[in-house]
């Protein structure tokens, strides 16, 4: 049965929590396939806000049970904190499954992350300093310490001790910073995994089984196309695979099983971190995007930059993950505009591009084509159908459909649970 997809299509913080929480009720499973805490969803249900990082946002909804999957990088530490942080709140986190193959953030990853970006200096990426990078960095050179590790401690020791021999060296000779001690880490991680224990499974052959049985599975991504390691503005990214093909790499399922692929897609742009965005605004334009969306991490608090919708990103995220509907959020963003202008190709160097460029060098050149589009002054924020909408706002929705490559199925006009419209 089937397992869908739900990717930000842009460069993150499209409103992917709210739109798996409004899923909630229709699937089983909510599976998050890669990224750590550097992700942010806000999930706003009825007068209460909730910032989830590494929970999958499924966690909300009764019936769902919430998967973290191989393909996360999880700092246990922030983990328990965010399940005893749910509980006070009276949200049980008892459903929850947790890969035993899921890599751990450990103490030298954090202080790896920080310094390097200090390092950089103008160049750096502007991570969010979590760690990200240098544990999926470990991942991939084999030296990663995984989730299962946590109860062999002989092995968990031996990983640690080897892992340090070099960060210690790097951290000294490099970045001139204090060696890091192997054994109060040992310590701190196994008590981490006494507390996980419960939590921990086969996670793969769980979900495997469930599509079996005909439940409905949800990968959740984390992050967008654009900071994707492969296809995203490298190296302007992050360290994981949010797109598509990685939700199946990171949940242990088979390509064959996904049957909708969900992307979401904000009516403007943001990007947080540094890295080329072509219709970033620098003016008070991008001040009113950032003041009425609400445009600030939820990680780290950092102001988003914010810009028009790039069509020319809606169609690279369409084709790369293969979407079959958009869930566009933030309409209500734009109401009192008098004109709303949507970038539809690039200019680079005096020649136009209606796909993406192919080189770096000629994304970070790109200028944006304008059209612009009649707006609306109305609030949106009531409506119910999209029969509701003002004309204008429904000739730039349709606008949007017809330059992004798939069908809208979905408009969010709010926060809120009930603030979205379903359309057809
Ligand atoms: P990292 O920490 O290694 O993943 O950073 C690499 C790049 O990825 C970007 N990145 C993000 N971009 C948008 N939203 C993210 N989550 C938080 C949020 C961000 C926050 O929901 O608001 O609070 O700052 C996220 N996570 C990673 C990051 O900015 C770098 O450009
Ligand atoms: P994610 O990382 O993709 O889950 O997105 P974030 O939670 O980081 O950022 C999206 C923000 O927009 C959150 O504060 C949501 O509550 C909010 N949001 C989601 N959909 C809408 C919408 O349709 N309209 C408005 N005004 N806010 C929305
Ligand atoms: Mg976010």
């Amino acid at each position: 049965m089937p397992a869908i997809v739900l990717v930000g299509a842009q460069w993150g913080d499209e409103g992917k929590g709210k739109a798996t929480d409004l899923l909630g009720g229709d699937v089983d499973y909510v599976v998050r396939y890669q990224g750590g805490n550097n992700a942010g969803h806000t999930v706003v249900i009825g007068d209460k806000s909730y910032a989830l990082h590494l929970l999958p946002s499924g966690v909300l909804s009764p019936d769902v049970v919430p998967v973290i999957g191989n393909g996360v990088v999880i700092d246990p530490g922030v983990l328990l904190d965010e399940i005893d942080g749910l509980k006070a709140r009276g949200v049980t986190c008892e459903r929850l499954l947790i890969s035993a193959n899921a890599h751990l953030i450990m103490p030298h990853h954090r202080a790896l992350d920080k310094v390097s970006e200090r390092y950089l200096g103008k160049a750096r990426i502007g991570t969010t300093g979590r760690g990200i990078g240098p544990s999926y960095g470990d991942k991939i050179a084999r030296m990663g310490v995984r989730v299962q590790d946590l109860f062999d401690t002989s092995i968990l020791t031996q990983k640690i001790e080897l892992a340090l021999r070099e960060k210690n060296q790097v951290l000294a000779k490099v970045y001139n910073r204090r060696r890091i001690e192997a054994a109060p880490i040992v310590d701190e991680y196994v008590a981490y995994g006494e507390r996980l224990k419960p939590y921990v499974a086969d996670t793969g052959l769980v979900v495997n089984q469930a599509l079996d049985e005909g439940k409905v599975v949800l990968l959740e991504g984390a992050q967008g196309t654009l900071l994707d390691v492969d296809h995203g503005s490298y190296p302007f990214v992050t360290s994981s695979s949010p797109t598509a093909g990685g939700a199946c790499a990171g949940s242990g399922i088979g390509p064959t099983k996904v049957t909708r692929v969900i992307g979401i897609l904000k009516a403007y742009t943001t990007r947080v971190g540094s890295g080329p965005f072509p219709t970033e605004l620098l003016d008070e334009m991008g001040e009113f995007l950032r003041t009425t969306g609400g445009e600030y991490g939820v990680t780290t608090g950092r102001d988003r930059r914010c810009g028009w919708f790039d069509a020319v990103i809606a169609r690279y995220a369409s084709r790369v993950n293969g979407i079959t509907d958009f869930f566009l959020t933030k309409l209500d963003v734009l109401s009192g505009l008098d004109k709303v202008p949507v970038c539809v190709a690039y200019d680079v160097d005096g020649v136009r591009h209606d796909e993406m460029p192919a080189s770096q060098t000629e994304f970070h050149h790109a200028k944006p084509v304008l059209e612009y589009f009649d707006g609306w002054k109305e609030d949106i924020s009531g409506a119910k159908t999209f029969g509701d909408l003002p004309d204008n706002a429904r000739a730039y929705v349709r606008a949007l459909e017809e330059i992004s490559g798939a069908r809208i199925s979905a408009i969010g006009v709010g926060p809120g649970r009930d603030q979205t419209l379903t359309l057809r």
